[in-house]
């Protein structure tokens, strides 16, 4: 599905024009992987469009930056006001965020830190990931032949542009082979997570998801997704998770800013539980759908409204 354009962008401190929004073929990051980047979603409510996590969301970019020497030349605080104010701009009810810091144009070679630090946030329409049919039907995944990167080879828990190169492989094999999604594992063989999503699994009404050091991205939804569970009483653990586990689990499920929260039938042709979207998972699915929409005024804190 090819970006649904919208009128602006910012970049380096001012509104340009969508089709304005460039960058030279020399620019660092474009050869070498070592930008930062964010995914958000602002919701349409009955208050306005309101932005999920976005304060989580901007102090994990300024965390990714940290980890690669990006110093980013804006405050927090301004770049939350940027987003807010670009989401008005372009008119929009319900969009999806994307804020990149990046290294430009200057010098060749491994070393970025003498290019300069440039940095964008894009705004558009951006529907279901995984299909328009995914979160009500639920998704097909295998487990990848490309495990998660290490600890001692990359940090997982850094969202850098780079990094995906190991989500493409991921992805693009399972879908060659038939699949919707993959599910990684890490080096030891434990789950680690989707190449854009966190992965939990239901047994006996007690939810499981990866710890963060079986090399995931510790998400925004994910937390949301704990939080969400433990109000509703269910135990929730983050403990290692096998690939047996997985197979047998009563439940297993998709969460991430993009994916939201997908429902997992079938795993490398196994079907899980009857080989329908579980009913845990499809309670706590229409959870986050009403607090990330401002229908659940327990998680009102959750909400940046945009007015
Ligand atoms: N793991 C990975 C590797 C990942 O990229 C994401 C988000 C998550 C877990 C879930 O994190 P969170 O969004 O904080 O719950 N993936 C983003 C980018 C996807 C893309 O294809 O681009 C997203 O969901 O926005």
């Amino acid at each position: 599905m090819s970006i649904k354009e919208t009128k602006y962008v910012w970049m380096n401190g001012k509104f340009l024009r969508w089709e304005d929004a460039k960058i030279h073929v020399l620019t660092h990051t474009l050869h070498y992987g070592s930008g930062v980047f964010e995914g958000i979603r602002c919701y349409k409510t009955v208050k306005g469009p309101a932005v999920f996590r976005l304060e989580n969301h901007i102090k994990r970019l300024y965390h990714s930056a940290k980890q690669c020497l990006i110093g980013i030349p804006y405050s927090q605080e301004e770049l939350c006001n940027a987003i807010l104010k670009l989401i008005k701009l372009n008119n929009l009810d319900e969009c999806y965020i994307r804020p990149i810091a990046f290294r430009g144009y200057g010098e060749m070679g491994l070393n970025p830190l003498k290019n300069p630090v440039e940095v964008a946030i894009a705004v558009w329409p951006w529907g279901a990931y995984l299909g328009e049919e995914s979160l009500r039907k639920g998704v097909k995944a295998r487990i990848s032949s490309y495990r998660r990167f290490p600890p001692n080879v990359l940090p997982s828990n850094v969202k850098a542009t780079g990094m995906y190169l190991n989500s493409i492989f991921a992805k693009v094999e399972a879908l060659k082979s038939g699949y919707d999604e993959a599910i990684m594992l890490d080096v030891r063989g434990y789950v680690s997570e989707g190449p854009g999503e966190n992965v939990f699994i239901v047994k006996d009404s007690v939810l499981l998801t990866p710890p963060e050091h079986a090399s995931i991205l510790v998400g925004i939804t994910r937390d949301s997704i704990i939080k969400i569970a433990k109000n509703l009483e269910y135990g929730v653990r983050e403990e290692d998770i096998t690939k047996e586990m997985l197979y047998d689990a009563d439940e297993v499920f998709f969460t991430g800013t993009a994916t939201e929260v997908v429902p997992i039938c079938e795993i490398d042709g196994k079907k899980i539980g009857d080989g329908k979207p579980g009913k845990i998972t499809l309670k706590i699915q229409s959870e986050y759908l009403k607090a990330v929409r401002g229908e659940n005024h327990e998680y009102e804190d959750w909400l940046t409204y945009v007015t």
